[in-house]
């Protein structure tokens, strides 16, 4: 009797462990995983990653909403020429910078998965969501610099997925409607300018109009629904991909991205979209 509740434990303590390796490492076949922990006002993680298709999972420690931006910087600028732009003019990224994607805001305790194609350079991480004064995070700390080497003699490849999201100017377009379980989404985009993909789950009853206009800054929960991830700032012709686990109920995309000529959100000029999960 006592061997076996011994076999019995140990077999469920066995289990436990390969559930959570599965959750460490992204719970479905892909690139390799980078974590970085994200807190107010910080990230922890890894500064040099090699080149190539990369999972990157984040981790929300924080009390705010966070997200990861990778964002390559240009020969001949550094992370201190970035910082210098920022807080000159914390309403924009410099022109310069390159944007290379990164998972994209989950409320705190809560964790956001993004694979993303980095070439080798310099790069900083940097936070875009604003504080409750409307200060970005990028600006109060959240600004790490990463070194991405070559890439290994046998890359790993892009991912398979089950849904394509194309993003355009200015529009979310979903290639088949979505069905619940856990997916990896392909973002294209085929804009003429950056776009983001901010993925919410919405309350009972709520729309994505519903969740902008409760929407506040610094605030990380909404009573109209919950971002779940998504695809952070990404350049015109790129793609990359995102992870969520999607159950039945209604969803929302949208793109907080200011239009290059206008200022205003993309969401302003039509970039938000309302989905069915069955
Ligand atoms: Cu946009």
């Amino acid at each position: 009797m006592l061997a076996r509740m011994f076999i019995l434990c140990i077999a469920i303590a066995l289990s436990f462990a390969q559930s959570i390796t599965a959750f460490a490492a992204g719970s479905a076949a892909g690139p390799p995983t980078v974590t970085y922990t994200a807190r107010d006002f910080e990230f922890d993680g890894p500064e040099k990653i090699a080149a190539g298709w990369q999972t990157v999972a984040m981790l929300n420690r924080g009390k705010d909403l966070h997200q990861i931006q990778f964002l390559r910087l240009p020969e001949g600028k550094t992370a201190a020429d970035f910082q210098e732009e920022m807080t000159a003019d914390p309403t924009r990224l410099p022109r310069w910078a390159q944007r290379r994607s990164g998972p994209n805001s989950v409320v705190p305790g809560e964790r956001a998965l993004a694979i993303v194609n980095l070439e080798p350079g310099e790069y900083v991480l940097v936070c875009g969501i604003p504080d409750r004064h409307g200060v970005p995070h990028v600006v109060r700390g959240m600004l790490k610099p990463l070194h991405v080497e070559a890439a290994p003699p046998r890359p790993a490849e892009a991912p398979p997925a089950d849904q394509t999201i194309t993003l355009a100017d200015f529009s979310f377009e979903l290639a088949r409607p979505m069905t619940a379980g856990a997916r990896t989404i392909h973002v294209v985009n085929k804009g003429g300018q950056a776009h983001e993909v901010v993925l919410v789950k919405l309350a009972p009853g709520a729309s994505v109009e519903n969740f902008l206009d409760a929407f506040r800054p610094g605030v990380a929960f909404s009573p109209a629904g919950k971002p779940i991830g998504g695809l952070v700032g990404l350049d015109p012709g790129r793609e990359g991909f995102f992870r969520a686990d999607f159950s039945p109920g209604r969803y929302g995309l949208i793109c907080f991205l200011p239009d290059l000529t206008a200022r205003a959100p993309h969401f302003v000029r039509g970039m938000l979209l309302n989905f069915d999960v069955r």
